[in-house]
């Protein structure tokens, strides 16, 4: 597959990675759901911004509760997004343009549908009780009791985490939904199987995984309570299930048994919440042959809480990345990304999407693609998409959002409060459909769309976008260029610059002789610039790159020395 310059490092170093929502992509079929052969048909489009890998969020069979992070099927594709010829055609035809496919991997948990769950569920002498989390009522408790539950763990999607079956008694765990059961990795049943399924997919073509909140699969085995959230009944689970005791020795049988030996090296992202550096550098440290590259969540999860809608200060912002940028400087590999289908869309989280929307997308781009590390575009972000405008409860479909508008009225906040922000970090801001053209329906669908589009898709589409050299989507394009032609994007060392000022983010790349110098004014008002930089200007977004000392809003520029 030759379209990367060969480094002396893995190829995913100077690779950038595109991610799929199916669901909202593009609908071939005209029902107002995304699906493979909509993908199919956009593999032009994807060749021509010239990425390198397409990471496929789930499109296997499941009831859909969390949006297909809830597989009643590993092995095949849910009817409403296609077949498995579908899939394989998608496999073929994008390595023929040179573009590798990463699948999503979401084995913490499975759906309650899935038949492993039937069985475990069936009884409780099942022989797959036990590839699951089982436990009875908390003591001197009664089943359904209040506080039965066996810890005081809060799920993700709020309520307790585990759930009471009623014909046996016992409660099942769930760190997310009801219907999304967690796998017991104890069991070494469970994890041969997850193996056997992994391989499946490679010998049909796939070039690796993404790996779903993969850092919660070793849970303490005395499952303790954790510290109580807003004053209690429910506990914080995070201290007993993130980065268990038995992750590494997990990771490393999982790379032994699957990803070991391949013809073709592959791409293993984990995504881990609440990972930290140190955790990382163990992590993806190629010697223990783990993992290639982590999600971290320390510059999407800023403030105290998930729900906290402020944007995060740029100081913040800075010392996060800066961190992770020197702390895998030496040892592991940092995979940068701003977004993703769980986090609203950087243009109105980090950006300024009512003044400056273009500059201040294609200012965040140039931050982002130049640090140290792969790269993850997310569908619509190089068009600059927006956060959509939901006006009431009902417009959203997320579980996480619906969910948390449920518990914040029941805890007596005020809706409007609660809508306020919903509009800020729901996660169907980044759902809602690509926007292909001005046509009806962006161009997404011929049907209607299971989420509304959002409505600046007159101005905001991807044909607009391709005909105008100007755009977001132009730069990005030119982004992923110079990642594949410059070694010093891929491997050059990290320095940041001006590390206490709130509005520029300036940092170097070093590599051998040659130098590349960033500077972006991440705010919506000129700045004065008090930096001496040397080296040739390469490229200017959102300004004039004439006055060395002040940048414009959202001016972002790149010298090159050497
Ligand atoms: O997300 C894991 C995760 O950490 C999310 O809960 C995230 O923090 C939160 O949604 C941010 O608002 C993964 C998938 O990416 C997500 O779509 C799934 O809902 C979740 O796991 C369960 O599979």
């Amino acid at each position: 597959m030759a379209r990367l310059t060969p480094l002396p490092a893995p190829w995913w170093t100077n690779a950038v990675v595109y991610q799929v929502y199916p669901r909202s992509f593009a609908d071939s079929d005209g029902d107002g759901i995304g699906d493979l052969r909509g993908v199919l048909g956009k593999l032009d489009y994807l060749a021509a911004l010239g990425i390198d890998v397409l990471w496929l969020s789930p499109f296997y069979p499941s009831p859909q509760d969390d949006n297909g992070y809830d597989i009643s099927d590993y092995q095949d594709v849910d009817p409403v997004f296609g077949t498995l010829a579908d899939i394989d055609a998608l496999v073929a035809q994008a390595h023929e343009r040179g573009i590798r496919i990463v699948l999503d991997l979401v084995v913490n948990h499975t759906s309650d549908e899935h038949p492993w769950f039937v069985d475990s569920r069936s009884s409780a002498d099942n022989p797959k009780r036990d590839w699951y989390w089982w436990r009875p009522p908390r003591a001197g408790r009664s089943p359904g009791d209040p506080g039965a539950e066996p810890t005081n763990w809060e799920s993700a999607f709020t309520g307790p985490a585990w759930e009471l079956d009623e014909a046996t008694g016992e409660y099942f765990l769930h760190l997310f939904s009801p219907k999304q059961p967690d796998l017991n990795w104890e069991n070494p049943e469970v994890r041969q199987a997850i193996h056997t399924m992994m391989r499946w997919w490679l010998d049909r073509g796939v070039d690796g995984f993404r790996m779903d909140v993969i850092n919660l699969i070793s849970k303490d085995p005395a499952l303790p309570d954790g510290p109580l959230l807003r004053g209690g009944p429910l506990g914080d689970p995070w201290g007993a299930v993130v980065c268990g005791p038995r992750i590494h020795e997990f990771l490393q049988e999982l790379h032994r048994e699957v990803v070991a030996g391949r013809a073709e090296p592959l791409l293993m992202v984990g995504e881990m919440p609440g990972v930290t550096v140190a955790d990382a550098v163990l992590f993806t440290d190629p010697a223990r042959a783990e993992v290639d590259m982590v999600f971290q969540f320390e510059h999407v999860a800023m403030g105290p809480v998930k729900w906290d809608a402020a944007a995060p200060r740029l100081t913040d912002l800075k010392a996060s990345l800066g961190r992770w940028q020197l702390g895998l400087a030496d040892v592991g590999w940092n995979s940068l990304y701003l977004s993703n289908h769980d986090q609203p869309r950087p243009v109105s989280r980090f950006g300024d999407d009512r003044r400056y929307r273009v500059e201040s997308a294609k200012a965040l781009a140039t931050v982002l693609h130049l640090h140290r590390g792969t790269p993850y575009v997310y569908q619509g972000d190089e068009l600059g998409m927006t956060n959509a405008h939901f006006a009431a409860i009902e417009d959203y479909r997320d579980i996480e959002s619906r969910n948390h508008y449920a518990r914040a009225l029941s805890l007596g906040q005020a809706a409007e409060d609660v809508m306020g922000v919903l509009a800020a970090v729901s996660r169907d801001h980044a759902r809602t459909p690509m926007q292909w053209d001005d046509s009806p329906q962006a161009g997404f669908t011929t049907g209607t769309p299971w989420l509304a589009v959002n409505p600046n898709y007159p101005s905001v589409n991807a044909a607009a976008a391709m005909a105008d050299p100007s755009s977001v989507w132009h730069h990005y394009r030119r982004l992923i260029e110079l990642r594949h032609d410059e070694p010093v994007v891929a491997l050059g060392d990290f320095t940041m610059l001006l590390a206490d000022d709130e509005q520029v983010y300036a940092f170097t790349r070093r590599l051998d002789d040659v130098q590349l110098t960033v500077v972006a004014n991440l705010s919506s008002e000129p700045v004065d610039l008090d930096l001496a930089v040397d080296g040739d200007l390469l490229f200017v977004t959102g300004g004039p790159g004439t006055d060395p000392a002040e940048l414009a809003p959202w001016e972002s520029r790149l010298y090159r020395r050497g």
